[in-house]
């Protein structure tokens, strides 16, 4: 798994961005799930919700603060109990160690992407390199070294990259920064038709991506530009953290790798910003950043392939099952936007493809709405051990191994908690169907949106009041109801954890 990887910059999805060949692979030889999505688009709820097999109503992991009580069952503890070996290597992000895994090495919350820290059993250490090699080597070293060869296992390879704010290595940020990308069709969203959360939300290339934090501008560069005023929001002006929590963790050696790329990006932007209008700079905004985000996902993809090729040259991924996934989806400019959270697609829709020889047909494609919530009971099952029958995810195996008519699912629920708080996206939950998408943003304000799936493809038009849609809407709300009353969430839990977490 890794940590914000868009499906838009996976070549198994589309290869307008970039191209993932060790990634697609797992695709080619399994089943890509072109409908996979998360019940709450942020990272340590989707985690919670993996692990549980539980809606974050039930879990209580509603956003990135809230604790995690591990008094929780988690699916690894179950693996552990059935006789598996079983490890963590990479990000969690609880606050708290991970139960069930007989060794770990995880980040410490965000982790760093230049010489990380990392939490063990026996202390804390840090280590010398790029994070993402560095959690791949940790695996394999586990894969090949420590693990017990006589028992099964169970390992969790989890990247913090494509995570803000999106160091790639010194040979990946040279090689992408020459690169220029197509931009989506939505970059210059006015947020019209729309609700007031897509108009509030903080998420904006142009007007909330960092010029220091995000954009790799030095702060130096900026003392000597005291004429550029700030944007809408002074606090994003110039921001130099990107520089302090990561760049600074780079010894002499590594910096000087860096060095020569920030300085052509430095000397353009100290030249050339004052004489932008706003769309071009939208657009320079747009292309450092996929510059910076698709080169860290090459390394993810070079290292997926380095675990894969492990796995045959030592003949275990004749019976493995190999899962590649991310814990949400990513606004990769479309509606002008960067990060997540909302229920609309890019952020919604999550990666998911399955490899499992002999079992699972090479080259299949399945369009069924499936979630992350599904991910344990559908783990266990495939290892013939019985879920818990509190989980309330929905096991895939009868997607995986042709027996489709199993499955009947055709409507899943979606709720995010997270504000206010960073990029103010608004508390939201809602129904989505294959034809519908109908939210209710309940929070700071009351308001629906209804999307019709089919013809509104990049959901520009919230249809709710219009009076064609009518009759759908009231069906919509119908089934929304049952679903809430389905999960065991309810009017009244979302004042618990409103009134809980907010300083009321
Ligand atoms: C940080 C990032 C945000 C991001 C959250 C949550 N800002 O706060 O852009 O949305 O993490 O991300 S940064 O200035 O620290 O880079 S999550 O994937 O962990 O949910
Ligand atoms: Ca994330």
């Amino acid at each position: 798994m890794s940590d914000d990887h868009a499906y838009q910059a996976i070549s198994a999805y589309s290869d307008k961005l970039i191209h993932t060949p060790n990634i697609d692979q797992i695709a080619d030889e399994g089943v890509i799930f072109t409908n996979a999505c998360v019940t709450n688009s942020i990272c340590a709820p989707s985690r919670a919700t993996i692990l549980t097999g539980k809606h974050n109503h039930i879990n209580g992991k509603i956003d990135n603060g809230a604790p995690f009580d591990t008094n929780q069952v988690t699916f690894p503890q179950l693996f552990q109990k059935a006789g598996y070996q079983t490890a963590m290597f990479g990000k969690l992000h609880f606050g708290n160690d991970p139960k069930g895994v007989d060794d770990f090495m995880i980040l410490p919350g965000q982790g760093h992407y230049i010489n990380p820290a990392f939490i063990t059993k026996s202390g804390d250490t840090t280590i010398t390199g790029y994070v993402t090699d560095i959690i791949t080597d940790l695996t394999l070293d586990w894969l090949k070294a420590k693990r017990d060869t006589e028992k099964p296992f169970l390992v969790m390879y989890l990247h913090k990259a494509p995570h803000r704010p999106w160091w790639p290595s010194p040979e990946k940020f040279k090689e992408f920064t020459k690169k220029e990308f197509p931009l989506p069709e939505t970059l210059f969203d006015d947020y019209q038709n729309r609700g007031t959360a897509a108009q509030t939300a903080e998420m904006n290339i142009l007007y909330d991506l960092r010029y220091g934090h995000d954009s790799k501008i030095r702060p130096e560069t900026f003392a000597s530009m005291d004429s550029i005023k700030p944007y809408i929001k002074p606090y994003n002006w110039g921001g130099s953290d990107g520089f302090s929590t990561s760049f600074a963790r780079a010894n002499n050696v590594q910096k000087d790798l860096y060095e020569p790329v920030l300085d052509s990006i430095n000397i353009w932007f100290k030249q050339n910003w004052r004489l932008l209008n706003d769309r071009e700079k939208m657009e320079w905004k747009y292309q450092r950043y996929m510059q910076d985000y698709l080169g860290s996902i090459s390394s993810v993809d070079d290292n997926v392939g380095r675990v894969l090729d492990y796995l045959q040259e030592s003949g275990l991924d004749k019976n493995t099952i190999v899962v590649y996934t991310s814990d949400q989806g990513f606004y990769l400019g479309e509606h002008g936007w960067f990060d997540k959270r909302f229920i609309y697609n890019e952020s919604f829709k999550t990666p998911l493809m399955i490899r499992w020889p002999n079992r699972i047909k090479p080259g299949i494609k399945k369009t069924e709405m499936v979630q992350n919530l599904d991910f344990a009971q559908t783990l266990l099952e495939a290892a013939t051990i019985t879920p818990p029958a509190d989980m309330q995810g929905e096991s895939l195996l009868p997607l995986l191994l042709g027996r489709d008519k199993e499955w009947t699912r055709d409507a899943v629920y979606y709720h995010y908690y997270e504000y206010p708080s960073v990029h103010m996206v608004k508390r939201h939950y809602g129904i989505v169907t294959e034809a519908y998408k109908l939210a209710h943003f309940y929070y700071d304000v009351d308001e629906w949106e209804l999307y019709d799936r089919f013809k509104d493809h990049h959901e520009m038009n919230n249809v709710y009041d219009d009076p064609a849609y009518k009759k759908i809407v009231a069906n919509l709300k119908t089934e929304l109801a049952d679903l809430r009353l389905k999960y065991r969430d309810s009017r009244e839990l979302d004042l618990y954890y409103i009134n809980k977490y907010l300083d009321k």
